[in-house]
């Protein structure tokens, strides 16, 4: 029979959201790639885009409706699992209120069509929700406060910078497609300095590495800021014209003297000077920050002081230049039936994500009834599982939906299977790094008559009466939602369906000189910032250290080959955890056996392997290990950053011995 190829892009929470081609032949996908016409991705993907096919085929992929029996699951058909989740949501709805039901979820899975999670509950009445998050909220707020909103350059035009500063991010392991650029700009003799405490497989790219003391970086951005000044680097002219608040920055960073800012920092004071004279005066210089210097107590700050840099040099507006983090160009153009939906919501209620349990085990009137997870394994990736499931476990119905039986799936009342990325017809862009939106077809009909999460909801929202959810088909819900991208470019969906589409002139943020603060400046100063109870000027809030009982600290970084916990769906080993001689021998550790780590919140086994490119005093190991291995989470603590409520998972302090 003939193969067909199907176009489908990745939906994975990546910066890349590569395009890809699948192979289908009687009904089945044989094989899947990149598509070489994506303009961006170009035909290049990594292993976890490949293995989407695993997944898809994968024997252990759930594919019935499961409910608990006690200590045994059974299969039961949609319409009962419909029946027995909508009567339940009735009933709490009559007897507590909406708010009694919480609503957890991530980006598991980046499709536009899966966002209907969102909008049933808020036609339902509004539900409990999260506020900050697990990932990016400390730099997005930080962010906001400076610029007003979150922009990066098409990657494209890094070519065009002297100087780039990968600050904190890992693109060798989390951004593919960001490493042929950097490739290319090394080529051309662009000066590329990666500022990481690891010496990750990035630095092969770089023309220096930095190792910086963790959750310091905000020291460094001012101690460079002050040599700028000193040597008449900035740009006088810049600052007149689009900053707000550059005298008071100038007067607080002039206690940021070298000698200070070594101590702090752990960089000497030579290298320090030099970095700073390098991004000053070798210009046009681009930076581009990670998301793992902002998971700390001062992440939101230290995102602030980086950003700091580029307005007081005028590298902000212009080729090769930008303090690049997030790049969401096309998401301000994307709303429709999800956004109408709010306007359903009666009674919303938030918590602080990453306090998932506290909030369970403290919360009154209305305590949680039900919990809804969607898109996200919450028990593997909050920080301080141990409380979280506890107070998970107690509550009276758990719903999941999930690809697989994962462990927070295991601790539900109903699993429900969902769909994967070639079973959807969807639309799907990331707001990480690329600039691209593009349509994925469905390549093939999901097994056993699993109904995708678009269908579920609806048939759902019926059995619950809500009359004004939207009775339409997916490809229309689609359409609808990126209504506002095709009137302001003038495009139709069949275009999108049929190229890869970028905003045009969204090349050079800020270009203009002007910014979505208040003021319509770059704030150095902002007044928001102060009104939501922070430091109007970018800070350094001091690390956290480790004291005597737990001085080593934890870094639980992103690793290559899996999507957050997606991935270790096909692994049982014990995690390895990587240090360097210094630390190991320092802890009297043996090679030959297990070592345990050991934090103020729980216990890990883990393989020991020693790694000179790990910095003095940290102990790495990377996310994502189910609790068959053992999760890294049952070591960190569940308290947030300075800004944005996010997780500062990496202010987590342990100690480390032979497991006996
Ligand atoms: N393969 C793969 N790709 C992914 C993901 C994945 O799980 N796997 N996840 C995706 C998601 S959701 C995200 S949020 C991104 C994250 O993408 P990245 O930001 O690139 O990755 P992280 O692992 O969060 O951290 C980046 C680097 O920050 C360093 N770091 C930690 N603390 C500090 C510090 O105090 N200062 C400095 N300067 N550096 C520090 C870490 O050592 C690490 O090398 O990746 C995305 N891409
Ligand atoms: N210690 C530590 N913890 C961390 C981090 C860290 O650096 N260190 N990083 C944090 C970051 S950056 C993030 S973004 C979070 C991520 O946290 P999560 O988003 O919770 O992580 P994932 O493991 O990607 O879980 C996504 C789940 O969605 C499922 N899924 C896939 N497709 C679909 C679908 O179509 N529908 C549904 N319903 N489900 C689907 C997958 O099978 C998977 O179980 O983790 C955070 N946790
Ligand atoms: S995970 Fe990221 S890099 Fe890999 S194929 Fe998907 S979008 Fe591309
Ligand atoms: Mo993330």
């Amino acid at each position: 029979m003939n193969k067909e190829m199907i176009k489908f892009t990745c939906p994975m929470d990546c910066f890349d959201a590569c395009g890809m081609i699948a192979t289908v032949q009687n009904g089945k996908v044989i094989k899947v790639e990149g598509d070489p016409a994506h303009p961006f991705t170009k035909g290049y993907v990594c292993e976890k885009g490949k293995r989407h096919l695993e997944r898809l085929y994968h024997p252990e992929r759930l594919r019935k409706p499961k409910k608990r029996m006690g200590d045994i699951w059974i299969d039961i058909s949609w319409e009962e699992a419909i029946d027995e989740i909508g009567n339940k949501l009735l009933e709490i709805k009559r007897e507590y209120g909406t708010t009694a039901v919480l609503h957890y979820s991530d980006a598991g899975y980046g499709g536009l069509s899966k966002s209907v999670d969102k909008m049933f509950f808020n036609y339902y009445g509004g539900v409990t929700v999260s506020r900050g998050g697990l990932c990016w909220s400390a730099g997005i707020q930080g962010q906001k406060y400076d610029f007003g909103d979150n922009q990066g350059h098409h990657p494209k035009d890094h070519l065009n910078a002297k100087t780039i500063i990968i600050w904190g991010r890992n693109p060798y392991n989390t951004n593919l497609h960001l490493m042929e650029y950097l490739a290319q700009a090394k080529k051309q003799g662009t000066h590329i300095v990666l500022i990481d405490p690891i010496r990750t497989k990035t630095a092969n790219i770089a023309s220096e590495h930095i190792y910086i003391k963790p959750s310091t970086d905000g020291a460094l951005a001012l101690g460079m800021a002050r040599v700028i000044i000193e040597e008449s680097l900035v740009d006088q002219r810049y600052i007149d014209q689009y900053v707000k608040g550059y005298e008071a920055f100038k007067d607080y960073v002039a206690d940021f003297t070298l000698e200070r800012v070594e101590k702090i920092t752990g960089i000497d004071q030579e290298t320090i000077k030099r970095l700073a004279i390098t991004y000053a005066a070798n210009k046009p210089s681009c930076i581009i920050i990670g998301y793992g210097l902002q998971r700390y107590i001062n992440g939101g700050n230290n995102v602030r002081c980086i950003d700091a840099l580029g307005a007081i040099t005028g590298n902000i507006g212009i080729q090769g230049g930008g303090v690049n983090y997030a790049n969401k160009s096309i998401s301000r153009y994307v709303k429709g039936e999800v956004v109408k939906s709010e306007g359903f919501i009666k009674n919303q209620r938030t918590y602080s994500k990453t306090k998932l349990g506290e909030f369970l085990e403290s919360v009154q009137e209305p305590t949680i009834k039900c919990i809804f997870v969607t898109k996200s394994n919450p028990l593997v990736q909050v920080p301080n599982i141990s409380r979280t499931m506890e107070a998970f476990a107690k509550v009276d119905f758990k719903v999941v939906v999930d690809m697989f039986m994962t462990d927070t799936a295991k601790l539900a009342d109903i699993v429900l299977p969902c769909t994967s990325i070639l079973e959807e017809e969807d639309l799907i862009y990331s707001s990480m790094f690329s600039p691209y939106i593009s349509y994925s077809a469905k390549a093939v009909a999901p097994p056993d008559g699993i109904i995708g999460e678009y269908e579920f909801f609806r048939r759902l929202a019926i059995k619950l009466g809500l009359e004004e959810y939207p009775d339409i088909g997916q490809g229309e819900f689609l359409e609808r939602a990126i209504q506002p991208l095709m009137n302001t470019f003038e495009i139709t969906l069949d275009q999108i369906k049929h190229s890869y589409f970028s905003i045009p002139k969204r090349e050079i943020p800020w270009e203009d000189g002007k910014f979505e603060t208040p003021s319509g400046k770059f704030e150095l100063y902002s007044e928001m910032a102060m009104a939501e109870g922070t430091s109007p000027l970018p800070t350094y809030i001091p690390a956290l250290e480790g004291g005597r009982e737990f001085p080593l600290r934890l870094l639980t970084p992103h690793c290559k080959k899996s999507l957050h916990s997606q991935h270790f769906v096909f692994i049982s080993e014990v995690p390895v955890v990587y240090l360097n001689k210094k630390t190991f021998v320092s802890n009297h550790l043996e090679m030959s056996g297990l070592v345990k780590i050991e934090s103020k919140q729980g216990i890990l086994i883990a393989k020991p392997e020693i790694d000179e490119s790990v910095g003095d005093e940290i102990l790495m190991i990377y996310e994502g290990w189910w609790h068959k291995s053992g999760s890294v989470n049952f070591l960190t603590e569940d308290i947030i950053s300075d800004i944005g409520e996010q997780a500062a998972i990496y202010d987590c302090f342990c100690k480390i011995s032979n497991h006996k």
